[in-house]
């Protein structure tokens, strides 16, 4: 699929808010093609996971070289069917199916932008999400994190630089963090239909109460003419069918479960190797080195072998 149609694909999932379109989190392309190979119709470029990979703070540590490789897309030369099998691709590479890509802030100001955002919808990118905190940013999820918004005018700058900068039509997600910065309702409201008037494409409700009330009562009062996205880490006992009655909806989020559940896996088998003496205890309970040579395309390095190497 073409990167033109992966936005196709994208943005009419996204109008589907009766049935939001749920996007897993990975931090390189193997969980990625993980994600897309388990059924997720869409892939989320985390920020987050990429910082936890490289063991940093999500607080704009990494340069955006390091988000925009996450993100990179595939070789125009590779033929949609070895999408699946190509091994050492980035993320948009390695999966056939719409990457929407974490910039965090847009990496600097509005100028910053329109140079920024280019570059992720030439790597593929289907979605960019830009948020408006201020540079450097700090994680939502962190107790006691630096919120700090920047302006709406400025954010509305930010938001136009960077639909005038795309030539296919990758969509721009904007994200407010006024519910994030203890602003209230009434402030992201205001945030959401400015970020709209300036021509996002949806708009990202992040929350860190633990429960969804927070998130469901912002849901109910907005009457922005696009749908909306949330990431619903901190409140996950809110279902993604309770997600679609409330038809505002139009993606959900899974913002960081590839990077939680590699950890626990590793934390586990590291321990047990080292309590038990041994490898012998793990076999079981982790993947063979037959599933490791699929998911790096063993097959089709096998097919060049045999056409190329004289
Ligand atoms: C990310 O996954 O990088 C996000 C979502 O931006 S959150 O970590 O909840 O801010
Ligand atoms: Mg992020």
């Amino acid at each position: 699929m073409a990167a033109k149609a992966r936005i196709a694909v994208l943005r009419a999932a996204l109008s589907n808010t009766s049935k939001p379109c749920i996007a897993m989190s990975a931090h390189n392309p193997l969980s990625a093609k993980l994600a897309a190979e388990a059924g997720f119709p869409a892939i989320w470029a985390s920020g987050f996971e990429l910082s936890a990979s490289y063991a940093v703070p999500d607080a704009s540590i990494l340069p955006m070289s390091a988000h925009l490789e996450m993100a990179r897309s595939g070789n125009p030369f590779l033929p949609p069917a070895l999408y699946f099998s190509c091994s050492s691709q980035a993320v948009a590479e390695t999966v056939n199916i719409p990457i929407i890509a974490d910039i965090d802030t847009g990496f600097g100001n509005a100028v910053s932008v329109a140079y920024n955002v280019p570059k992720f919808e030439a790597a593929g990118a289907s979605a960019v999400v830009m948020e408006d905190k201020t540079f450097p940013k700090d994680s939502s999820l962190r107790s006691g994190g630096r919120q700090v918004l920047v302006s709406i005018e400025e954010f509305q700058g930010k938001i136009e630089a960077a639909k005038a900068s795309c030539k296919l039509g990758m969509l721009i997600i904007a994200r407010t963090e006024a519910l994030i910065a203890g602003l209230g309702e009434e402030e992201a409201l205001k945030r959401g239909m400015a970020y709209v008037d300036a021509g996002a494409d949806a708009i990202l409700i992040h929350s860190k109460q633990r429960t969804p009330d927070e998130i469901i009562s912002f849901c109910k009062a907005w009457n922005g003419k696009v749908p909306l996205v949330i990431v619903p880490t901190a409140y996950p006992k809110l279902s993604f069918a309770e997600v679609g009655g409330l038809n505002k909806v139009g993606l959900i989020i899974c913002g960081n479960h590839a990077i939680r559940s590699a950890v626990a896996g590793m934390r586990s088998t590291f321990k047990k190797i080292l309590d038990e003496g041994g490898i012998a205890g793990v076999e079981k309970d982790i993947a063979s080195v037959k599933e490791i040579f699929e998911l790096q395309g063993d097959a089709h390095m096998r097919e060049l072998e045999r056409k190329y190497l004289r």
